[in-house]
């Protein structure tokens, strides 16, 4: 599975730094939506899903997080802390999110509007579709 990370430019001055990010340039997708998942209880576990046709990047914009991302073969696990740093999730890959620092806020930019019939939240499931 190839991990895709995206590094964004920091346009920082004396006063502070700034990162822009834009569609279909930093962005490889059109971004029809952005959420952002925080105050996270400890030891929780989020996400457990993929998706169909959904392209996502998550940014670690506060703190720090882990992501496991699986292809159905092989299993990654990622630390996601650099607020100059996305990493693509493409659809059809499982992905988790845990082990949340007390600070951390997620930022994911979306390439469509909220849907649940674009999920696939069984893991069997998955497993089936992925190794036909
Ligand atoms: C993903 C990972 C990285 C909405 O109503 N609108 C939204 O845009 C989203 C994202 C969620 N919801 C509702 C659906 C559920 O009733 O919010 C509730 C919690 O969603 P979920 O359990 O799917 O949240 P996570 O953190 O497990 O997963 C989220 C995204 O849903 C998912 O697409 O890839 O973050």
């Amino acid at each position: 599975m190839e991990i895709k990370f995206i590094d964004f430019k920091i346009i920082g001055d004396e006063r502070g730094g700034l990162i822009a990010l834009e569609e279909n340039l930093s962005i490889p997708f059109d971004i029809k939506r952005v959420y952002y998942i925080f105050d996270n209880k400890n030891g929780i576990r989020r996400g457990l899903h993929t998706h169909k046709k959904l392209r996502q990047v998550l940014i670690s914009i506060s703190g720090s997080c882990k992501i496991l991302l699986d292809d159905g073969i092989k299993r990654t696990d990622i630390l996601l802390d650099s607020k100059d740093k996305g990493l693509l999730v493409e659809p059809f890959i499982w992905h988790e999110m845990y082990d949340f620092s007390p600070d951390s806020i997620l930022m994911v930019l979306a390439s469509d509007f909220y849907d649940e019939s674009d999920y696939i939240r069984s893991y069997q499931d998955f497993i089936k579709i992925v190794r036909k």
